[in-house]
């Protein structure tokens, strides 16, 4: 396994090119979409009830997905949930699931589904109690991401197991050609025992042969699945400046799509991509881009002035079928850019430079300036794979609420990397989900489908903030993955201005005694 940052410098240099960078392919194993963190949060409304989804998608295709609904009306008596393939839609679909309650825990059910294929599902959630029923619908990307390893223990049990089984057949054989014939008491005649001895010994090379053809058959299918493991899309990304404004270029190089082999792209909050440029060697250089793409290969944006360094590049897509990916690729600056221009960028992109505040060393973190704060509210001291962690105050100088702007449709998006760029997701009060990605399973439901099966994308994304609320608190529903010293961003906005604040967060392993789950 690559890491995110294998670059290979390969410097170019000419005389319209001010700046010398070099580009970098980054080869590491990553999940679709959630880049390390394969695990679904989902906080919304399933009709009249409140619910918290967590889903763990299988490590294997098919395989099994785990999921937990807890839901905040104690009257609901049945949860019920139900896998729909993007392709087989819900006629297509199996029948539902019924989640049982998990003991002790009032409100909480949890319930397992097979996902059979490869792409986008969409998990079906009915909750039904006083207030009649109501459902809702979460995305999950299913991919297989490994195989399944046999543990030392189970290989010598099954090992000797088919030795036993193996020795037991020439026996039986022998028996079958020799003793068995003969009735108790008797001596086996020598002729007898000669053709007993001749079964055995056909028999041996005749299970040899099977036994072989069996492991060409199993190898045969093991490289089969191999092949429809998950791989992270390559891309190459290279930096180059055009009079004074640094412009970056990411191009995909996997063959099948730039044939078109890939389902068409989705804009996701109006825009066909979300592009984080984050410097890697420091945590507070960190950007929230929407290249353009002039061809379905090819994205390009303008970059804010950044200082050198090492840079790690994140970029979310999400196509028609809901599936959701994000491609991964880094670059170095040898020498800062774009320090004497006006950043090109839209109102609706932000970068910041600003100081990173370690959780727990500068608890009153700050906001880009200062006319709020937005402090850290979750737990002094985090562990892997804990729940609602992800939390935050936001408040004015006068320590009341704020007014916060729709941004790209939401009240605010949250950015997590580890520090290692192992692990990285953006996410929103929401959850993981994108609501691209919600979209498309609503418009292939509706049947908004055009002949050739694109998707009518006329209609806007439903559960968008368009007005300005009222913010005190802000929570993502997300729990980190694994252990590690991770950043995190977040982005509202005020008055027009997008501000970006950063944290700094050390994550503990897993304390069974703390993990809610
Ligand atoms: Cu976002």
């Amino acid at each position: 396994m690559g890491a995110v940052d294998d670059t290979r410098p390969a410097v170019t240099r000419s005389a319209r090119r001010a700046v010398s960078v070099a580009s970098a392919v980054s080869l590491a194993v990553l999940l679709a979409g959630h880049v390390g963190s394969p695990n679904v949060y989902f906080t919304g409304m399933a009709g009249p009830y409140s619910v918290d989804v967590a889903i763990r998608p299988p490590l294997v295709v098919p395989g099994i997905a785990d999921v937990y609904v807890k839901v905040g009306d104690s009257t609901v008596s049945r949860v019920v949930i139900r896998p729909v393939f993007w392709r087989a839609g819900l006629k297509g679909a199996p029948p539902g699931d019924d989640a049982r309650p998990v003991a002790g825990r009032r409100g909480e059910f949890t319930g397992q589904l097979w996902l059979m294929a490869s792409g986008a599902y969409g998990v079906h959630i009915t909750v039904a109690g006083a207030a009649g029923s109501g459902a809702v619908m979460v995305p999950v990307a299913s991919v297989a991401t490994g195989e399944l390893a046999l543990s030392p223990f189970l290989k010598w049990l099954l090992g000797t197991l088919g030795v036993l089984l193996v020795a037991g057949a020439i026996t039986a054989i022998h028996g079958a050609v020799g003793e068995s014939q003969v009735p108790p008491g008797e001596q086996v005649a020598p002729d007898r025992r000669r053709r007993a001895r001749m079964a055995a010994m056909v028999a041996a090379p005749a299970l040899a042969v099977l036994l072989f053809g069996g492991a060409k058959w199993w190898d045969a299918e093991a490289r089969r699945y191999v092949r429809t493991l998950y791989r992270p899309v390559s891309t190459r990304t290279g930096v180059t400046v055009d009079s004074m404004v640094p412009m970056l270029t990411q191009t995909v190089l996997d063959s099948g799509w730039r044939v078109g082999n890939v389902a068409a792209i989705m804009p996701d909050h109006g825009k066909l991509a979300h592009m984080f440029v984050i410097r890697a060697d420091s945590p507070v250089v960190f950007a929230h881009l929407h290249p353009t793409m002039p061809d379905p290969s090819t994205l390009v944006t303008p970059l804010p002035p950044l200082p050198a360094g090492r840079y790690r590049v994140f970029t979310d897509l999400v196509h028609e079928t809901g599936f959701e990916r994000t491609l991964v690729d880094s670059f170095m600056l040898r020498e800062a850019i774009g320090a004497g221009a006006t950043p090109r960028l839209t109102e609706d992109e932000a970068w910041s430079s600003d100081v990173v505040n370690k959780v727990g060393v500068f608890p009153q973190a700050g906001g880009h300036d200062s006319t709020f704060f937005i402090k850290w509210d979750g737990p002094e001291s985090v562990a892997a794979r804990q729940q609602d962690v992800l939390r935050f105050i936001v408040s004015n100088r006068r320590g009341r609420e704020i007014t916060v702007e729709p941004y790209l449709g939401m009240s605010a998006h949250a950015v997590v990397e580890r520090d290692d760029g192992q692990v990285f997701m953006h996410l929103h009060p929401n959850g993981t989900s994108s609501m691209a990605s919600q979209l498309a399973f609503t418009l292939r439901d509706r049947g908004d489908t055009t002949t050739d099966g694109r998707l009518r994308l006329a209609t806007d994304p439903m559960n968008q903030l368009r007005t300005p609320t009222l913010v005190k608190y802000l929570a993502f529903p997300y729990a980190f993955p694994s252990p590690g010293r991770y950043r995190v961003w977040v982005q509202i906005r005020t008055d027009g201005i997008v501000h970006t604040s950063g944290f700094e967060v050390h994550v503990n392993a897993p304390d069974s005694a703390r993990v809610r789950r």
